[in-house]
């Protein structure tokens, strides 16, 4: 019965009907002070509506140039994607200097530029349990074709100061007046370091090098972590130690075990990163997949029928052995792998064989759509991430023939049949090294860069120059009508009380019955970079349905499970998904919006699923418009008032 008393039962505006103004106002009151007592906030959206603007789906459209190149992007806000690029000759100025930093607003379509601080070049980047993202280490600074500046402390040709040791502070806005701040540096130099967020939203950065090059060496490697808020010095990781040269970006991924997969080069361990342990698990099958190789990977979604079951998915790379990352010999012609191989590495060690990809692909994204489903997009069919000017370099490019097509990988699709480009079109712009791609809201996705090039190289005949072209890319499911559930929380906790959704027989496309398959999922849409979304997730929360005889329905939603190390704090998009058609997405935020240890609590108890017919127990506050008290919900209704009632009187 306690699930009957959260405030989103009866802030479904349809109860207005039901109740006085007075009781109203007294339900509201009193679901504010239960909400106070039980700690958890019950603050809904409003319901979210149609995409603002249209798309042809399964195509590409090109909607603008960006400021500054992409070699890093994020969704920010429900509005803004924010860039960060190295320190390069973009035409956009700021303070001065060429900007290598710029928020692009996805619906006025309008950008501005930001002053980057300090040289961002293959910085790492991941999002806080607070909802303020960082941006970590970077390259030394640079002058023109990306050679080191005489002044390490700004005032060169690109008055960039070295960002080796920044970590970059921003707290998304939409009023156009967020910018970037310093924190305290970093204890050591970091160029390709990987970000995770932690179960107390507090973060950990892992690996790097000095000054770069292709790959990493002895000379120069940084095989430590550290944390931000600081922990201290930095602390040797013996994978990082002894995957050389292909070690950078070492793929990580907070499991729900509150350990780390680590994946380096070959090698692949958990690293308990509060005890400072790894434990070897066996090497991953067929490529490399790390960068230069760059496959794409992802978190498989976390869903009740898996239990939250982490599982990780590795699609492409390069099959080379360490000696052969050496840049003397003709690396755009090497034939990317097809290999997906995945791992659930908190129930068993071994790597599984999952179906391959249609072509061989480096530098793949990997994308969840809203449905769950993952595309893969970007990327070259031969050659590897980096770039020179070595003779067999295409341009300075050492990835060649660009894979134009997107493909789908459906996690819930029988073996042999997972990746499906039905449908889908193709793009006309390269996306090779250092391009990027982010989920958009409405469930269209973002794409953006590719810049295999030392410095801003545009012009005629130049195959694969320093990309503007800014892409949205609309998925089969964009111009269904879109469901516009009622009742979706501003705030999910870990565990608590359940809470009820509300959707209308249009938002079931006229049929009670999709109720059945509908879900509701929260989405974190990370910071893509290198191929990689760091902190990417996908989880889809528990529930149950009331279908009612008038066509609609309320889902019954649990709480995230009470375990922050499944997805840890900070915002992510929510959305309902009903018959593959998401809602489009609101940002919410998942814990108490703040750093630190989170609340946990026990998990609330889900009614049974029923779809009722006429005459059935509860019907009738369905039809009177009351469609959110759902069954037995009347018992609460009635201790709901008569507590407010007590309340506003002043007895209670
Ligand atoms: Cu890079």
């Amino acid at each position: 019965m306690t699930r009957s008393i959260s405030s989103t039962s009866i802030s479904y505006p349809n109860a207005k009907t039901l109740a006085p103004r007075r009781i109203w106002c007294t339900l509201i009151f009193t679901s504010t002070l239960l909400a106070c007592a039980f700690g958890q906030s019950t603050e809904t959206f409003p319901p979210p509506g149609q995409p603002a603007k249209s798309g042809t789906p399964g195509q590409f459209e090109l909607i603008g140039s960006s400021l500054v190149s992409a070699q890093q992007i994020f969704l920010g806000t429900e509005d803004k994607v924010f860039f960060v690029d190295k320190v390069e000759n973009n035409p956009a100025q700021i303070n001065g200097h060429p900007a290598w930093a710029s928020e692009w607003a996805t619906g006025p379509n309008t950008q501005r530029p930001m002053d980057g601080l300090t040289n961002a070049f293959c910085a790492g980047g991941n999002v806080l349990g607070n909802g303020t993202w960082l941006n970590i280490g970077g390259n030394q600074a640079v002058t023109y074709g990306g050679d080191p500046a005489e002044s390490q402390h700004g005032g060169g040709a690109y008055d960039d100061p070295d960002g080796r040791r920044s970590i970059r502070l921003l707290t998304p806005c939409d009023d156009g007046n967020c910018d970037w701040t310093l924190a305290r540096d970093l204890t050591t130099n970091r160029w390709y370091p990987t970000v995770e967020t932690l179960e107390d939203g507090h973060i950990i950065i892992l690996g790097g090098c000095n000054d770069g090059g292709y790959v990493n060496d002895a000379r120069q490697t940084n095989p430590t972590y550290e944390f931000f808020p600081s922990r201290g010095k930095p602390i040797t990781s013996p994978i990082l130690v002894n995957t050389l040269p292909a070690n950078l970006y070492p793929l990580t991924w907070l499991l729900p075990s509150g350990r780390l997969l680590v994946q380096s080069n070959w090698a692949t361990v958990l690293l308990d990163y509060k005890k400072n342990m790894e434990y070897a698990l066996p090497d991953i099958p067929d490529a490399v997949r790390t960068y230069p190789a760059s496959a794409g990977t992802i978190m498989l979604p976390l869903t009740p029928a898996n239990n939250w079951t982490a599982t990780i998915l590795f699609c492409g790379g390069s099959n080379l052995q360490p000696e052969q990352w050496v840049a003397n010999w003709n690396i755009p012609e090497f034939k990317a792998s097809t290999s997906c191989v995945s791992i659930s590495p908190d129930v068993s060690k071994r790597y599984v064989k999952d179906d391959p990809l249609p072509e061989g692909r480096s530098m793949a994204n990997l994308i969840f759509l809203p449905t769950g489903q993952v595309l893969c997009i970007n990327g070259a069919r031969t050659g590897t991430a980096g770039y020179g000017n070595q003779s067999f370099a295409i341009g300075q490019s050492y990835a060649d023939n660009p894979v134009f097509t997107p493909t789908i990988y459906d996690p819930n699709a029988p073996a042999g049949q997972r990746w499906n480009r039905d449908g889908l079109g193709s793009s006309n712009v390269p996306r090779l090294y250092h391009s990027s791609a982010v989920l958009l809201p409405d469930g269209s996705v973002f794409v953006s860069g590719s810049n295999p090039n030392s410095d801003v190289n545009v012009g005629k005949g130049i195959k694969y120059p320093t990309e503007y072209r800014t892409e949205r890319f609309y998925p089969l499911y964009y111009n269904e009508r879109r469901p516009q559930p009622v009742g979706l929380l501003k705030q999910i906790g870990y565990g608590g009380e359940s809470f009820n959704v509300h959707l209308s027989a249009d938002d079931l496309f006229g049929d009670v019955g999709n109720v059945k398959n509908a879900t509701v999922a929260l989405v974190r849409t990370g910071f893509s970079t290198h191929a990689m979304n760091m902190g990417q997730r996908y989880l889809q929360l528990e529930s149950t349905y009331t279908g009612y005889p008038n066509g609609s329905a309320i889902l019954h939603v649990s709480q995230l499970p009470p375990n922050p190390a499944i997805f840890a704090p900070g915002p992510a998009m929510l959305h309902v998904v009903v018959k593959g058609v998401p809602s489009v997405g609101v940002m919410v935020m998942l814990g108490n919006g703040k750093l630190g240890e989170q609340e946990i609590r026990a998990i609330g108890d889900l009614p049974e699923s029923a779809i009722l017919a006429e005459g059935d127990e509860g019907v009738s506050e369905s039809q009177s418009g009351n469609g959110a008290m759902g069954r037995g919900g009347w018992a609460g209704l009635v201790w709901v008032v008569l507590v407010g009632v007590l309340s506003l009187l002043g007895s209670w």
